[in-house]
């Protein structure tokens, strides 16, 4: 297949590449697109190397899929040009995430949703795609009431230039790079991501809750989040409160997440095992653990959930996507169609 990479150049643009060629996507051509600045820049890709090129020379191209990793403006721009000339687009921004006209996808979820119409497919924030992931077998079992969600999210969600804001700070040169958060991040807390929206939450929390319902079609579903950034790059953590309808039995919590496809229970306190973002980090698997009862409250479980964001929370999620598109027959018959 001929694959566009938008945003090529970034952090999850460079996951993607990685993803792809692990999981053996049949890529017979790469376009990888990025910003006219890189246009011409070589990127490696399973042993061979491919220069940047334009938007336009990727459209004219006509790939059969586009995965874009290239902000909100972007997608809102060029996904439909794509899409226009029979691409299917799977896109990583928050463009197109809420449009009730498009699917917002996480294939162990609701895969099966995906129809030969859908041009342009969202691929949901990362921090919504661990915690559904996380949830969604337990709902089927109990029904969720209400989740109470705090997160601890790795400058990697921010981009490479809060990576470097970091690194800097950490050596001990603060100036060395340019500033990706209006606060020091070392040695720091941001209970900031995002932009502020006029309820007083930022646009990272409300995510969280509008995307929840959408993915686990349920509306009725109540979420509160409090997102925040801390100083780690291996991947999101998150506290997660969850409230049920009916009550549950531990045991058969541990049971339902070990059959979650895409989730590793790591959970033995006795031994001082429980997930953390350096083991989360370059894997695919969302790490659940800490499950405990709130003893303060009925039908209600603690749970610890952590997750590489570059990978099952952006690039992973968004390339089985694309892989379930060609099992349900629907790339190819997208391409067909144009
Ligand atoms: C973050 N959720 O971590 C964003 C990335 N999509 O900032």
């Amino acid at each position: 297949m001929k694959v566009a990479v938008v945003g090529a150049t970034g952090l999850v643009g460079g996951e993607m590449l990685k993803v792809l060629a692990e999981r053996n996507f049949p890529v017979t051509e790469l376009l990888p697109v990025a910003s006219e600045k890189s246009v011409g820049q070589l990127i490696d890709f399973q042993d061979k190397k491919y220069p940047v090129v334009s938007m336009d020379a990727a459209i004219a191209a006509r790939p059969d899929v586009a995965i874009f990793s290239a902000g909100g403006s972007v997608s809102k721009e060029q996904a439909p040009r794509f899409a226009e000339v029979g691409t299917v687009v799977i896109d990583n921004s928050s463009a197109w995430r809420m449009d009730p006209t498009k699917k917002l996808v996480v294939p162990e979820i609701n895969a099966k949703e995906l129809t030969p119409d859908d041009k342009i497919i969202a691929n949901p924030n990362c921090s919504t795609i661990q915690m559904v992931l996380a949830v969604h077998k337990l709902h089927e079992a109990y029904k969720i009431k209400r989740i109470v969600v705090s997160t601890y999210q790795s400058v990697t969600g921010t981009g490479k230039k809060a990576v470097d804001q970091l690194m800097a700070e950490r050596a001990g040169t603060p100036d060395a790079a340019p500033k990706a958060y209006p606060h020091p991040i070392d040695l720091n807390v941001l209970p900031h991501i995002d932009v502020f929206e006029d309820n007083g939450y930022t646009k990272e929390e409300m995510k969280m809750v509008k995307e929840t319902k959408k993915i686990m079609g349920d509306d009725s579903i109540k979420v509160t989040a409090t997102a925040v950034r801390i100083p780690v790059m291996g991947g999101h953590s998150e506290a997660i409160n969850v409230e049920f309808e009916r009550d549950f039995d531990l045991q058969d919590v541990y049971r339902l997440l070990r059959e979650t496809d895409g989730v590793e229970v790591v959970d033995d306190v006795a031994n001082n095992q429980y997930p953390m973002p350096k083991d989360a980090h370059g894997k695919d698997a969302v790490l659940v653990g800490r499950l405990r009862r709130d003893e303060s409250q009925a039908n209600t479980l603690n749970m610890w959930v952590v997750a590489d964001n570059l990978r099952k929370g952006a690039a992973t999620n968004a390339v089985q996507i694309a892989e379930h598109m060609i099992k349900l027959g629907l790339l190819k018959e997208a391409v067909a169609v144009s």
